[in-house]
């Protein structure tokens, strides 16, 4: 029996619906979702793909997240907006938020949108490419729950704190970076420990302060952030920005509100979108071919931009659908059981 089952990606999306909607989520959150979860099978980025429909549902489970909040928009400034996701998962925030934040930028040139008070579980550059696919450039930024030691340090503080960068192209598909400020993702390190498989060394250490290649440990002990001081310095920005700055939770205040229940984080998140009409003028067109020039200049000397092993991808699942373990497709069936 083969290893792997292969999934239509309108199979993936109505999976996602039934177990999210089998769960209590309303129609609304499950359609968000499920949108973005197969969004990220598709990308064959698999830490962040149907393999979070199992803590979705833990989370759901244990009482943490609100399955029918209806996010509320607050306007505060010209340029600033906050969604309350009211203890709800944070994508129908996001799409809740979304048309206001461009219609800000548009006026202001800059726009920052607050999400609030909500749970979060996804990659962040299904919402950067959203933001350029209006045409704008996109940055989007928050906490998580403290897993990651500062460079130097053995204890965790930080959250693996993504930061995502969208800037739109005229061929259609965007710039786009998406990374954790730790070493990986915490997804890809639990994927490794469900496998059985090792880690690199320098992703984690162990709960005596040690490297470890051993998953399991890793997860009981500190993850390490990317790039020694620098990326500690990037995951300590995020947390005050999308922490602080907003008033919400940094991820050590996430981990303490989860209280060991191991739900998903609970927090906020900070998204920044600027247009570049209004930054360039009557002098958009070159803005946008000088870009062209800098990703022919590092695409011309054959190194790669982020993003092309995901467009990649996408291209072939939409082709041949996605292929995921059977041990995970079987855990999936056992939450509609
Ligand atoms: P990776 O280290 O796998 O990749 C990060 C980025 O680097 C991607 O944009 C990737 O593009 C690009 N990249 C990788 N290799 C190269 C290369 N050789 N040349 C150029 N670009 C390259 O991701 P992480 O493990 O750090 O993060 C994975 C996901 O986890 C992210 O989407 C992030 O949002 C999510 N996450 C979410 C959290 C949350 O709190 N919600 C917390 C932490 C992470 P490509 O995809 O094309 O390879
Ligand atoms: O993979 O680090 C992670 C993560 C945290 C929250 C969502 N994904």
């Amino acid at each position: 029996m083969s290893e792997l089952i292969t999934l239509s990606l309108d199979q993936v999306r109505d999976l996602s619906l039934k177990v999210l909607t089998r769960h209590g989520l309303s129609d609304a959150h499950a359609r968000a979702i499920a949108e973005v979860i197969t969004q990220g099978q598709r990308d064959e980025c698999h830490s962040h793909g149907v393999y979070r429909l199992l803590g979705c549902v833990r989370s759901v489970r244990e009482g943490k997240v609100d399955p029918l909040a209806e996010p509320s928009l607050r306007h505060i400034s010209a340029g600033v907006l906050e969604v309350d996701a009211r203890y709800g998962y944070s994508l129908l925030a996001f799409q809740s938020g979304l048309p206001l934040l461009a219609e800000k930028a548009r006026s202001q040139g800059l726009a920052a949108m607050a999400i609030k008070r909500c749970f979060h579980f996804s990659a962040l550059w299904p919402e950067v490419e959203a933001i350029a696919a209006e045409g704008l450039v996109g940055i989007a930024m928050n906490p998580s729950h403290s897993w990651v030691a500062p460079a130097g340090g053995s204890k965790p503080v930080f959250g693996t704190n993504p930061l995502a960068f969208a800037w739109p192209r005229p061929s259609g598909q965007p710039f786009v970076f998406d990374f954790a400020t730790s070493a990986i993702a915490r997804g890809d390190i639990e994927l490794h420990a469900r496998q059985g498989k090792a880690i690199p060394e320098h992703w984690a250490i162990d709960a005596q302060g040690q490297p470890t290649t051993d998953a399991k440990a890793a997860l009981q002990g500190a993850m390490q952030t990317f790039g020694g001081h620098k990326g500690s310095a990037l995951a300590a920005m995020i947390e005050l920005l999308a922490g602080a700055l907003i008033g919400d939770l940094t991820s050590a205040e996430s981990m303490a509100f989860d209280a060991g229940v191991g739900a998903a984080p609970c927090h906020g998140e900070l998204i920044l979108a600027f247009d570049p009409k209004v930054f360039l003028g009557e002098d958009y067109p070159q803005g946008l071919a000088r870009a062209e020039r800098l990703f022919e200049a590092i695409t011309g000397q054959g190194a790669r931009l982020p993003s092309q092993r995901r467009f990649e991808a996408r291209k072939r699942s939409i082709e041949y659908g996605v292929q995921i373990p059977r041990a995970l497709w079987q855990d999936i069936q056992a939450l509609l059981s």
